[in-house]
């Protein structure tokens, strides 16, 4: 099975990233997490993106904050697929980073969610894995049903009615 890059700018992007892994340990997919910044350690950034379909990766998640250049920093250098994850770290409450990472020039896309949004970056990982893999897509329909259920639940408990 392919493993997913989890790749986050600094460990105090952390609290937002776990979301990732835990989105990934639940569907049995293999990752790796690496702290790589595109302004700090930019030549780390750009050994890890060149060799990372080399060494066994299908899909890179990246996550940065600010001034987030890391996503197309990595998307620049490999045509692995990159999800990039903007991280609300600032005093802009991660619009800075959604702008930074969403508004790619034609030619070098990243698949940009929402701020903060880490676990769906997993399961748009799992989705592209599973084009390949049917262990996967099973597990994503299985979650899917899961959740759906919750919601009809909820529904339920409801009775057309709200409390106030
Ligand atoms: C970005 O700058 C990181 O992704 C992080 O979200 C933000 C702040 O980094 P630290 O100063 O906390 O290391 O590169």
């Amino acid at each position: 099975m392919k493993k997913v890059a989890i790749v986050m700018g600094s460990d105090s992007d952390l609290p937002v990233v776990s979301a990732a892994a835990k989105q990934l340990d639940m569907l049995g997919i293999p990752y790796e997490a690496r702290i790589l910044s595109a302004h700090r350690t930019p030549y780390e950034v750009a050994e890890f993106a060149r060799n990372a379909r080399a060494n066994g990766f299908g899909v890179i998640i990246a996550c940065a904050g600010k001034a987030a250049h890391l996503a197309g920093a990595i998307a620049a250098q490999t045509t692995l697929p990159v999800i990039g994850v903007p991280i609300k770290s600032s005093t802009l409450d991660g619009l800075d980073a959604l702008l930074s990472t969403v508004q790619m020039p034609q030619g070098i896309p990243v698949a940009t969610v929402a701020i903060d949004g880490a676990a769906n970056a997993a399961l748009l990982a799992a989705q592209i894995l599973s084009v390949e893999d049917k262990e996967i897509a099973a597990k994503l329909n299985e979650m899917r049903l899961e959740m759906a259920k919750s919601v009809v639940k909820k529904d339920e408990s409801l009775g057309g009615k709200i409390s106030y």
